[in-house]
Order: C-alpha cells, then sequence, then structure tokens
C-alpha cells in the first residue's frame, strides 16, 4: 500500500491507525469510496475509559463458591491476580463436566465480536470447548433466524440472505425496487468480517440515474436515501404480509400474473391462490382487506401491484421485517408474490432478503476460500436456537418444539461468552437477569465493561483488536488485510486465545488447543496454510506471509461471473431442481403444513401479532439497528456520543404524537412498554409514521441509572422494552424489532449515566 499508518479492519470498514501519545488516529482506507462515520469511534478503544483493565470476580462467587445468585448483576467486583483465577474457573470447568457432563456447559456465545480471522472469540471458544467434549450452542442468529430456518423448506437453501441476485444486476437490469425495511445507508456501513469498499449507496445511485424507480416500505422515511426520489409506503409496521397478499390478489384478480411460471416453477401454488380467494378463512384477501391493517389506501396497494408486473421488479425484505412476531410470513408472502410476477433468476428480477442489511449481502459471490482456524468438530451437538438463552436457563429440562421437533431445554450451569453483549442484543433484559442469576456460574471474556460484564461472576479482561495482529478477510469482501498490532494491550488484558489457552493447560487439552503455536504463530500459519491449500487450489496466487505483510493487503481475483440467483434452476428446473421436496419453490409447503403449526401454517398467511397497542401502551416502536455504531459497540466512541439527545439513545416520534403528549424535541422522556422503562431523548421528526415511535438498539443497559430515574434502564437500552417470545414455533427467531410502548415526559433531574465508570 502506498500510504503510511498500521493496516487494520473492522466490520464497518479498513482503515489504518496511527498510535499518538493518547491514543489512536485512524484514517479509512483510501479505495474506500464512501468510508462509515462508526470509524470515529475506534479511537475510543484505545483510551482507559469503561475498559477492564484487569481480570475481576464477583465478591459473592469468589468467597461463596458457584450456584444460582440473586446479587448477580448487583454485586461488588474484586481485582484479581490472572493464575489464580485460571486455576479456579479451571476447577469450576472441572465440576460442571465432573457431575454433570457436557451438556452443563453453555458456549454458544452469540455476538459480533471484532474483525480478523484468528481472533474471531466466537471461534476461539468453540474450539476450546470442542477440545473439552464439547458444550451446548446456539444455532441460526439474531440477525435473520426466520430466512435461515424458512427459506431452505421454501427455495431449498439460504441463498436469498447470502447471496441473492448481484448488486450490479439490479443496477443495470432493475426498473421498480420495492424494498419492504427499506435499504437503509446506515446498515450498509457494515460487513460481517470486514469491508474495504462501501458501494452501495453508488450502486443504487447509479440504477437511479439509469432510470431505476424505487418504493419504499417502510414506518421510517429515512431507510431510503433522499435522492432515489423513492414513493415512501409509511406501513404500519408489522403488517408487511398483508400487503404483499394484498398484492398477490391484485394479480390475481387482474389476470396479469404469470399462470406459466407458477406452472413450471413452484408447488402449491393452487393452494396459495385459493387462500389469497379465503379458502382458509372465509376473507378475500382484497386492497380493501389490508387497507386498515396497512395504513395504506387501497388504490396506492393496487397501483402497486399493477406497477410491479410492468417492467423488471426487485422485491427486497430487510432481515429486519422478519425479526418480528410471526416474521416468516412477510418473508414468504414476499416469495409468493415474486413467483406471481414470475421474474425469478432473470437479471435485476425476483426477490432478496437483506439488500442492505449489510455492506456484504449482494455485493459479489464470495465463492473464494478464506484463511480458516479450525475449530474441531462439535463432540457434543446439542444447539439451542440463539435467541431462546432465557428460556433454556429458566426452563431447564422442560420441552419446545422448532422447526418440526420436539426438544428439550439442557439444564446450563456454567455459561461462557466471549465477544458478544447479550444484555444488549437480547429481548427484554429483566427477564435475561432472571436467566443469568439462576445459572451457577457465568464467565466472560471483554474488554469493555458492558453491562454483559457486570452480570458476570468471572471478568476476563480481554485485548481489543487494536492490541494484536490477525489476517483480515471476509466473505463478500476483495481483500485480505494484514491487520496489525497498533498499540501495546491496556493493563493487564490478554487475548481470548491467551486466556483460552490457559484454562485449555489447567484442563490437559493445552497441547491439542494449541497445537504448540503462540498467536503470532497461528496468524502466519493460517495465512500459508490458505495459500499453499485452498487458495492455490482455487487458482489464487497469493504472495507468502512476509510479503503479505510488507505489503499489507492482497487483493482478491474478479468473481468469475455476475450472480443471478435461481438462473440455472430458471434455464432447467428439472436438471437443476431446488433443494426442496418438491425441487420447485414452494408456496404451499407439505412439510411445514404437516408440522401442525397455527404460528405458521403450510402457506403465507396474514397473522396478527398478539401485542397491539391499546390504550395503556398506544404507540407502536420499531427498535431498529442504529446509524451511530455497531450494536453496543463503542457506545461511548465519539461518532456515538455525537448522536446522543440529552446524553440518552434517541426516541424518534411524529410531531402530532409528541404534541398530543405535550412533548418537546430535546427533552428527556420515558419509555414503557409491559416488560419494563427506560429513558430516552426526543426527537420530533416528520420521518416517522405517526403511531410510531423508532429507537435504535445499542446504549448500554445502565439498571444503576435506572434506579434512580424509577426507571429499568437510565440511558436508553431499548430492549428493557422489547419482548423476548419466538418468531413461531418454525423458527423460534428473535423479534426484538418491534413492541408497543406509552412515551411520556420524564419529570425531575435526569440521572447521571454510570455505565462506562469502572465498576464498584
Ligand atoms: N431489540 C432489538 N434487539 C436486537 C436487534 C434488533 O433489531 N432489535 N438486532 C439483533 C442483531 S441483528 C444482532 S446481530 C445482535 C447483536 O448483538 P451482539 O453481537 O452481541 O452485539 P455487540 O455489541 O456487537 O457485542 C459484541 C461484544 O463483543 C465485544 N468484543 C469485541 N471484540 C472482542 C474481542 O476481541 N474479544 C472479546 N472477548 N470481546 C470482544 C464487544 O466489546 C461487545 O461487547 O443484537 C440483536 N438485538
Ligand atoms: N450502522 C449499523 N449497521 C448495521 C448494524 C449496526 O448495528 N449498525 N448491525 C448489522 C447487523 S448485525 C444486522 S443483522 C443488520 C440488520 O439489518 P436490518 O435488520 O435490515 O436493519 P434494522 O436497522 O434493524 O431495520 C431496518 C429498517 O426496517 C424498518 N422496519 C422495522 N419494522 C418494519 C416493518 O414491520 N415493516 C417494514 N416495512 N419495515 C420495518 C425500520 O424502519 C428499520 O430502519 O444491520 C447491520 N448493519
Ligand atoms: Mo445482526
Amino acid at each position: 500500500m502506498s500510504t503510511t499508518g498500521i493496516p487494520h479492519s473492522s466490520h464497518w470498514g479498513a482503515f489504518r491507525a496511527d498510535p499518538t501519545a493518547d491514543g489512536v488516529r485512524v484514517r479509512a482506507h483510501p479505495d474506500d469510496p464512501a468510508p462509515s462515520a462508526l470509524l470515529r469511534n475506534v479511537a475510543v478503544a484505545a483510551t482507559p475509559t469503561a475498559r477492564v483493565l484487569r481480570p475481576h470476580v464477583r465478591r459473592g462467587w469468589w468467597e461463596d463458591g458457584p450456584g444460582p445468585d440473586e446479587r448477580r448483576g448487583r454485586d461488588e467486583f474484586l481485582p484479581v491476580e490472572w493464575d489464580e483465577l485460571l486455576d479456579r474457573v479451571a476447577g469450576e470447568y472441572a465440576r460442571v463436566l465432573g457431575e454433570h457432563g457436557p451438556r452443563a456447559v453453555y458456549a454458544g456465545s452469540y455476538g459480533w465480536a471484532s474483525a480478523g480471522r484468528f481472533h474471531h472469540s466466537q471461534s476461539q471458544l468453540h474450539r476450546f470447548s470442542h477440545c473439552l467434549g464439547g458444550a451446548v450452542r446456539s444455532t441460526w442468529t439474531y440477525s435473520h433466524n426466520v430466512g435461515e430456518v424458512l427459506m431452505p423448506r421454501v427455495v431449498g437453501s439460504q441463498e436469498p440472505l447470502i447471496s441473492p441476485t448481484a448488486w450490479t444486476s439490479v443496477e443495470a437490469a432493475t426498473d421498480l425496487v420495492i424494498a419492504l425495511g427499506g435499504l437503509p445507508a446506515k446498515n450498509s456501513e457494515v460487513a460481517s468480517g470486514g469491508i474495504t469498499r462501501h458501494e452501495v449507496a453508488g450502486r443504487l445511485r447509479s440504477a437511479r440515474a439509469r432510470g431505476a424507480e424505487f418504493v419504499l416500505v417502510s414506518p421510517l422515511r429515512d431507510d431510503l436515501a433522499a435522492e432515489l426520489d423513492a414513493d415512501w409506503f409509511a406501513v404500519v409496521p408489522g403488517s408487511d404480509a398483508a400487503l404483499l397478499l394484498a398484492m398477490c390478489h391484485v394479480l390475481l384478480t387482474d389476470g396479469s400474473f404469470d399462470a406459466g411460471f407458477l406452472e413450471r416453477f413452484t408447488a402449491g401454488s393452487e393452494e396459495f391462490l385459493a387462500s389469497l380467494r379465503g379458502a382458509d378463512d372465509g376473507v378475500e384477501k382484497t386492497p380493501e382487506w389490508a387497507e386498515p391493517l396497512t395504513g395504506i389506501a387501497a388504490g396506492r396497494i393496487r397501483d402497486l401491484a399493477r406497477r410491479a408486473v410492468r417492467g423488471r421488479t426487485m422485491i427486497t425484505v430487510s432481515w429486519s421485517v422478519a425479526r418480528t412476531r410471526f416474521g416468516e410470513q412477510p418473508l414468504w408472502a414476499a416469495v409468493a408474490l415474486a413467483a406471481m410476477i414470475g421474474q425469478i433468476g432473470l437479471p435485476g428480477g425476483g426477490f432478496g432478503h437483506g439488500y442492505a442489511s449489510t455492506g456484504g449481502v449482494g455485493k459479489r459471490a464470495g465463492t473464494y476460500p478464506l484463511p480458516t482456524f479450525p475449530q474441531f468438530a462439535d463432540p457434543l451437538r446439542v444447539r439451542i436456537p440463539v435467541a431462546r438463552i432465557a428460556d433454556a436457563l429458566l426452563h431447564p429440562g422442560e420441552p419446545y418444539e422448532v422447526d418440526g421437533r420436539h426438544e428439550t431445554y439442557p439444564h446450563l450451569r456454567l455459561v461462557h461468552w466471549a465477544g458478544g453483549n447479550p444484555f444488549h442484543h437480547h429481548q427484554d433484559l429483566q427477564r435475561l437477569q432472571r436467566a443469568f442469576r439462576a445459572a451457577e456460574t457465568i464467565v466472560v471474556h471483554e474488554p469493555f465493561w458492558t453491562s454483559t460484564a457486570r452480570h458476570a461472576d468471572v471478568v476476563f479482561a480481554a485485548t481489543t483488536t487494536l492490541e494484536r495482529e490477525d489476517v483480515g478477510a471476509a466473505r463478500y469482501d476483495d481483500r485480505l488485510i494484514a491487520m496489525g498490532r497498533v498499540h501495546e494491550p491496556l493493563g493487564e488484558a490478554r487475548d481470548d486465545y491467551e486466556v483460552l489457552s490457559g484454562l485449555a493447560h489447567r484442563l490437559g487439552a493445552g497441547e491439542r488447543f494449541t497445537e504448540g503455536r503462540t498467536a503470532g504463530e497461528w496468524v502466519e500459519h493460517l495465512y500459508e496454510e490458505w495459500r499453499t491449500g485452498p487458495a492455490a487450489r482455487a487458482g489464487i496466487t497469493a504472495p507468502p506471509h512476509a510479503e503479505f505483510l510488507a505489503a499489507g493487503e492482497f487483493r482478491l481475483p474478479p468473481e468469475p461471473r455476475e450472480k443471478v440467483m435461481f438462473a440455472s434452476f430458471r434455464a432447467d428446473p428439472d436438471r437443476f431442481p431446488l433443494r426442496t421436496p418438491s425441487g420447485r419453490i414452494e408456496l404451499h409447503s407439505e412439510t411445514i403444513a404437516g408440522f401442525g403449526y397455527d404460528d405458521c401454517p403450510g402457506h403465507p398467511v396474514w397473522l396478527a401479532p398478539e401485542e397491539q397497542p391499546d390504550e395503556e401502551f398506544p404507540l407502536r416502536l420499531v427498535a431498529n439497528n442504529p446509524a451511530t455504531r455497531l450494536h453496543s459497540q463503542l457506545d461511548h466512541g465519539a461518532t456515538s456520543q455525537a448522536g446522543k439527545v440529552a446524553g440518552r439513545e434517541p426516541v424518534r416520534m411524529h410531531a402530532r404524537d409528541a404534541a398530543a403528549r405535550g412533548l418537546a424535541d430535546g427533552q428527556v422522556v420515558v419509555l414503557r412498554s409491559r416488560r419494563g422503562s427506560c429513558l430516552g431523548g426526543l426527537v420530533v421528526s416528520d420521518a416517522v409514521r405517526e403511531g410510531v415511535v423508532q429507537m435504535s438498539t445499542g446504549s448500554w443497559f445502565d439498571p444503576v441509572a435506572g434506579a434512580a430515574a424509577g426507571v429499568t434502564c437510565g440511558y436508553g437500552n431499548v430492549n428493557v422494552l422489547t419482548r423476548d417470545v419466538g418468531s413461531s414455533r418454525l423458527s423460534q427467531a428473535c423479534t426484538g424489532q418491534h413492541a408497543t410502548v406509552q412515551v411520556s415526559a420524564f419529570e425531575g433531574v435526569p440521572p447521571r449515566v454510570t455505565i462506562f465508570d469502572q465498576p464498584a
């Protein structure tokens, strides 16, 4: 690379860093056409603020030993010596494994941690537990759990969410983009594992310049860039399935749907079309039926359906639309609508799930192998759906259903988390507190005093990515980045690898876990293994490690072809059938129907979420991903802090809703739901549909400031409000995107935010 600085990478962009007297200076990668403002959050990681500088234990656990404990989350923390603590934790592992076996250990450890192929906390922890006979793990993601379960049943794979038709194809060929949940610029700033070039905004702009038109279906107007001149359908949150079914009904009654496509490429279209006519419930799914549900005038729904069959149409459903109660329905209904339009498998047409939900989706096919840290096989193979963690901790031994199976929650006694923040990502945080208090030991690796660290018994002080070397690479990016160490570890922080090595040695698995390599040796080894093995076999000529380091990065060759999802299926469905029972797109699934779930029947239907606005909680909350940070990461960083209002997480509301409550822009407000309450800083905005409030995730859960203010969280963690219930028995997915709430003025002096202080 031509410019100076230490190459490094993050989920929100590759960058160069220079150590300075008081921290680090960060600059975007020179080839990035649209660097993310999130880069300005990075510098704070190099300061002691909110850092775990030494290993700590909770006093009650240290003195009284493991066990369910009501003090968890409010007890004192003691700094301890590394060796003493590793001995104690190894002893606790030996106890739990000896008395109860690996089914008593939970090492799912969901979370995004940091970029880098070796120091990936979750991979590290999984390898560690696989060396010890396994542990209960989680399956699927908070991001797109519904798609992970439903898409294989409907179209035979996860392609619509992993690698849909390429952006380049949309840019070149799409006439109309219908974006449910939008294509928010904020989300495409992030891509798991790292991203060198942020291209989504540019692709959308050039599609628009060519003449493509955009329809935004979302309660928020800014889910699509203003420059795209979108037609805004300010839909009622959670009603997309009704909108889509009504559009299907219009095509059916107009006779303008592609009957030949349904015949040749789908299964179950008869049942689905009959259901539109009311075969299931006697109700015709007309635009007039959908109007009161969606808040969209019947005439506009009818026009949109007719526009959709006029040219090449791409329907995209953001991941958020499925991160809801009955979230299977809008996604399946979108597939059905795209099938009726008949353009699946054509350039720029059909559907996708999650365009712009990250910067990676649709970027490239990601077919090349990447350097990979081996985790070994999981000897236990017991998994719980990722968002059912509190259920599992609170209901050991109890049955639950998922994807057609009857399962039982294991009794989890030892919980081990590295690289995730469940007290950010999970719903109904007071319930999660009860769940954590039911465990016997909670071990957390964290660079920062997050709320999860504060609810643990053992807090291992972890290094940040800036404090170590790694190789950066991601499925949707075309660079390998030689991530360099930017500064020495703060305090006594250690790499997750070093901590786990210490535990593994004490438990007799040290040699297997480390294979005798230091972290630095591993990084070089992963690169060289990749270079001489899978990369060479894929025809990639990468330089030896020393040259890679000197260059700072390596650029992968361009992908061989532009991707159009299901193009070969369309060309010859008998030779290239989908991996569904029928080999076709299943508009009605006998398999799913056979499960007998009333919360997810055999074809897409309209199901109204149980929690509807009422007198007590009249507003619909949209709890989306934040614009100013990645989840909860670096919430104390410059960009995140600049976005706060009155020192709290902003909550946006329409002017008429604010006026009805006598609320003014900039004031501190209280949000309440059936689960809990938090403070927020009010922003009055006409970009929000009336009756909706929007508050992003990721402000750290601050129960101390909450207690001072008489609320659950005094800073603005939206997950004290959300409901901890699965999407349906099919996917059991996170439904954190929605809740019903009330908002009122906060009376009195807002409490000081304490969550970035060192704990007592
Ligand atoms: N209400 C609601 N809730 C949601 C969502 C929503 O839409 N609405 N979205 C959900 C989604 S999609 C997701 S993906 C989740 C995200 O949830 P998480 O991925 O759990 O959130 P992060 O804040 O990214 O947590 C990562 C943690 O890893 C730590 N970390 C970083 N690097 C390292 C490291 O090297 N070692 C160690 N030990 N730790 C490290 C960070 O400090 C941070 O605390 O949230 C979910 N929660
Ligand atoms: N800046 C930033 N980018 C991120 C992340 C981050 O934390 N910060 N997180 C990353 C991760 S892990 C993920 S999984 C993705 C998440 O990607 P998404 O799930 O797509 O993102 P969200 O921001 O949760 O939601 C997108 C929009 O959906 C709209 N929406 C909500 N409910 C409804 C509804 O019922 N109907 C319709 N039509 N629209 C609705 C909201 O207005 C919201 O702004 O983002 C990734 N990108
Ligand atoms: Mo996510």
